[in-house]
């Protein structure tokens, strides 16, 4: 329900106007990116020394070096039969008895992946049919369609053990219509009135969204309750973060109470917000109110467009730019290619949704923020709106094992480049169909090049002078083992039509191997 209505508020990625004329909107976008190019190289040193926390051990990962498993508890696996009450399996809005034991039993499939963190959808106690966990009506009980808080504790400790952390989905903006607190408390609650202008940012904040009764975080009373539910769960399970739900819906204000309040009970705590928003700008605020990281609309949407609809690349290129512009923290940020509230990748493009897939993951594992995979995308899951881009994950009857395969491989090559997780992002090309970037930090340097046409290869010479490389360096593809060395300050590069590479620079004969810039215990 609410994900349709969402829908509805389509992205449009660039603020020029829809009626301006398709050649000044062109020409003003070839002027913004030659502009902001100018300052590329430079601010993309200066952001890489900024990236790296001072004094961390080399050995710690800290949060931008992790790759998030999105997790939707009851579709993803069934480990407990007893536990599955109202269960009909073929009805797409009702309960499918996933719980909380078959995640335990599946972190070793997430962990051979190469993921680093899952998040779960809410596991508190719902009501009725929302097996989506998102309208609480006990926000101090798992739902026992899930397990106990025996079973959840059980599975952060078991995530532990294999070095995953754990991020649980937090509500604080409504609860569901049923919690017994709306009729014993109902001066907590902001007055029942729906959200009608989404363009209004107080009744966006105070309104009442899709008839869920909207918490008034002003009332110092509903401040404590939400902190206190918050840390019986930290300290209950030692969750390592949370995913926070509806952030645009409530107060800049709470946030900047509530986030030092959750690192006070436990150090390094740490939070992603939900703002479902287009513009970098308006993410940005929330990260100024205290909102540690955020997920990446903007450039998310803006890669779908473009890998599965044929959108622009050089849009794609200047969103970045808009979102390191915008952000104090620009890489404290969770981007992704489809998740439960948008159709899945695949069924939103219109052919080859397999081809375009793999290019879409080569983007999301060589980009600036956190890459984020929604259950069953490593295996090209297809599925409409909601509820249909929740379906049960097809144990034993994956397809597309070359997916996952390349999901393997991507994050291990992240795992291996801190440039990847740390680095800058400098911009070398970019227009309708191709797309190549530098990552760089330290000696660990790395350029990729996108190929988004379909049917044409991109054979061309491009120019590294960036990156101050002499002649003769070599750079690698990862991907494929293929070779390019730099002459004049440039390389030729040979891309197959709808694939990406991943080169390299290989280190001078002269000096120590490249890799020792890892930072992340393997
Ligand atoms: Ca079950
Ligand atoms: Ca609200």
């Amino acid at each position: 329900m609410i994900q349709m209505i969402r829908l509805t508020r389509e992205i449009r990625f660039t603020k020029l106007g829809p009626t301006a004329p398709w050649a000044c909107r062109l020409l003003l976008l070839v002027f913004l990116l030659a502009v902001l190019g100018l300052g590329v190289h430079v601010l993309g040193v200066a952001m890489a020394e900024r990236a790296v926390t001072p004094g961390a051990p080399a050995d710690q990962r800290i949060w931008q070096d992790e790759r998030i498993y999105f997790i939707m508890i009851d579709r993803f696996s069934d480990g407990d039969p007893t536990n599955n009450f109202n269960v009909m399996k073929g009805n797409p809005y009702a309960w499918h008895g996933g719980d909380l034991q078959g995640i335990i039993d599946k972190l070793d499939y997430i962990k051979s992946l190469g993921f680093t963190a899952i998040w779960i959808t809410p596991h508190v106690r719902n009501a009725g049919i929302d097996y989506h966990g998102y309208a609480a009506v006990d926000f101090y009980e798992v739902d026992p369609h899930f397990g106990t808080k025996e079973t959840l504790k059980r599975l952060v400790s078991e995530a532990h053990a294999r070095g995953l952390k754990v991020i649980f989905d937090i509500v604080v903006n409504h609860t569901g219509p049923n919690n017994p607190l709306v009729v014993e408390k109902p001066e907590w609650f902001h007055p029942r009135r729906e959200i009608s202008n989404w363009n209004d940012t107080e009744e966006v904040r105070r309104g009442w969204l899709f008839g869920l009764p909207d918490f008034d975080q002003s009332n110092p009373e509903v401040r404590e309750y939400i902190l206190e539910y918050s840390r019986f769960w930290i300290e209950e399970t030692d969750v390592d973060g949370f995913r926070l739900d509806t952030v645009k819906h409530v107060e800049p204000e709470f946030w900047s109470w509530y986030v030092p309040e959750l690192q006070k009970i436990k150090p390094g705590f740490w939070v992603i917000g939900e703002v479902w928003d287009s513009s970098p700008y308006r993410l940005a605020e929330y990260q100024r109110a205290g909102v540690t990281a955020l997920i990446d609309f903007p450039e998310s949407e803006a890669a779908r467009q473009a890998f599965a609809r044929d959108g622009s690349l050089a849009v794609l290129a200047q969103v970045s730019r808009q979102v390191e512009m915008a952000m104090e923290d620009p890489w404290q940020m969770g981007a992704f290619l489809d998740n439960h509230d948008m159709p899945r990748f695949t069924t939103y493009t219109r052919d080859d949704p397999i081809g375009r897939l793999k290019l879409g993951l080569i983007w999301l594992f060589t980009q600036r923020a956190i890459p984020i995979v929604y259950y069953g995308t490593e295996i090209g899951m297809e599925g409409g709106n909601d509820p249909y881009n929740r379906a049960d994950f097809p144990w034993g009857e994956e397809e597309n094992l070359d997916v996952r395969d390349l999901v393997v491989r991507l994050n291990d090559i992240r795992s291996r480049h801190i440039a990847l997780r740390r680095g800058g992002m400098e911009m070398i090309l970019a227009d309708w169909w191709r797309y190549a970037y530098a990552r760089t930090l330290g000696e660990d340097r790395v350029v990729v090049v996108l190929n988004n046409h379909p049917s044409q290869p991109f054979v061309r010479e491009i120019e590294l002078s960036a990156l101050n490389l002499p002649d003769g360096t070599v750079l690698v593809d990862e991907l494929t083992g293929g070779r390019v060395q730099v002459q004049n300050g440039r390389i030729s590069v040979d891309i197959r039509p709808r694939s990406g590479a991943i080169y390299v620079v290989q280190p001078n004969r002269s000096k120590s191997p490249g890799r020792e810039a890892d930072g992340q215990k393997k």
